[in-house]
């Protein structure tokens, strides 16, 4: 069914604007002209607008804005990521439901994605705020065969994903600041969850989460963020498509993902310090034990992070270590 749909769209769109006949399609795609007919009523059930005129055929004259497991596959170029989409109009978080489904035995790749999170979730339990129709809120699950104490490398390579479909596409200049934020003109666009479930040596499944402010306007950032936060909407003046957005993500991120597995951290690695956030300033770093200065000169070979003290010993830390770095005079 779906693969029908998928090849109609295609073969639709392909001709753009001029009509393309039942009996065509009902050859292209060997089903019945009465099939084709219901296929055209439910893709206007997904928010398509479809003209059908007798001894003309069919054309699109528009394409949904609705994000639907649907919507999001007609199109979607990828060989695996999102090949299965579940996808729901409001959801505590869907995190919760990627690991529910992940134990359940979903397969490498599935997508779970919210149009509103009611309870969306930060690191350490913080709250991430998912606005309805505003934002991308998704959960990829993952089977990477990588050893566990690899997988915040994942992190890193959602982020420079994220910062790429950012800077081509919406024409923002992104910048990644370590480990899991992308900001633009200095405030909080899209933030990223990493979640894991391992045995002993073996990830079973890891969950990426991703968040990102789309469509907000300044008005509809919450006051406690304000100040740190941004969309797409506000830093372009334009609202974004989010299939199209989510689509571009999925595509690249399967790529970079791709790459990586068979080639290993190093390209991250050079597309995250492209992106670096304040690759080179002498930073205020905190962990649990410790705050002290030195300078953030890049990533490890390993994603960790590198800094230099001020006697000029370079040091490696780790996420889990850090509670935050700033530069003296930020917030
Ligand atoms: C993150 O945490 O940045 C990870 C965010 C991951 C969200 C996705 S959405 C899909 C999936 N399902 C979920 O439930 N989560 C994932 P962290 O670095 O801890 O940042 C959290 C902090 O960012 C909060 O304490 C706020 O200060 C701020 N914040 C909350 N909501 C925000 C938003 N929408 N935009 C920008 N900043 C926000």
């Amino acid at each position: 069914m779906e693969s029908n749909r998928n090849k109609l769209i295609e073969l639709l769109s392909a001709s753009n604007d001029k009509y393309v006949s039942g009996q065509f399609l009902s050859e292209k795609l060997n089903v019945s002209r009465s099939a084709i007919w219901k296929h055209m009523r439910e893709l206007e059930k997904d928010g398509y607008t479809i003209e059908g005129v007798s001894r003309k055929g069919y054309r699109i004259i528009k394409f949904p804005d609705k994000v639907s497991e649907n919507t999001l596959q007609w199109g979607l170029q990828t060989e695996w990521l999102g090949k299965k989409i579940i996808h729901r109009d409001s959801i505590s978080t869907t995190q919760q439901l990627a690991h529910k489904t992940a134990q359940e035995g979903a397969g490498d790749g599935t997508v779970i994605i919210a149009d509103e999170q009611t309870k969306g979730k930060g690191r350490m339990n913080r709250y991430w705020h998912s606005s309805k129709g505003k934002g991308i809120w998704m959960s990829l699950i993952l089977k990477p065969d990588i050893p566990p104490n690899l997988a915040p490398q994942l992190t890193l390579l959602t982020a420079t994903v994220l910062a790429e479909v950012f800077s081509s596409y919406t024409k923002t200049n992104p910048k990644i600041k370590w480990p899991n934020d992308i900001l633009i003109a200095d405030k909080k666009t899209a933030g990223i969850l990493t979640e894991m479930q391992a045995e002993q040596d073996q990830i079973q499944y890891v969950v990426i989460g991703i968040g990102i402010n789309v469509n907000q306007s300044t008005g509809e950032i919450p006051d406690d963020i304000k100040d740190r936060a941004t969309s797409l909407a506000v830093e372009t003046g334009e609202n974004w498509n989010l299939k199209d957005l989510i689509q571009r993500i999925l595509a690249a991120f399967e790529t970079a993902y791709d790459t990586y597995i068979t080639d290993g951290f190093q390209i991250v690695k050079q597309n995250w310090e492209y992106y670096g956030y304040k690759i080179g300033k002498r930073l205020l770093i905190k962990t649990l034990r410790n705050e002290w200065y030195a300078k953030f000169i890049g990533i490890g070979e390993d994603g960790a992070l590198l800094i230099q003290d001020d006697t000029g010993r370079i040091e490696k830390i780790y996420s889990a270590e850090i509670e935050w770095f700033k530069e003296t005079g930020d917030a």
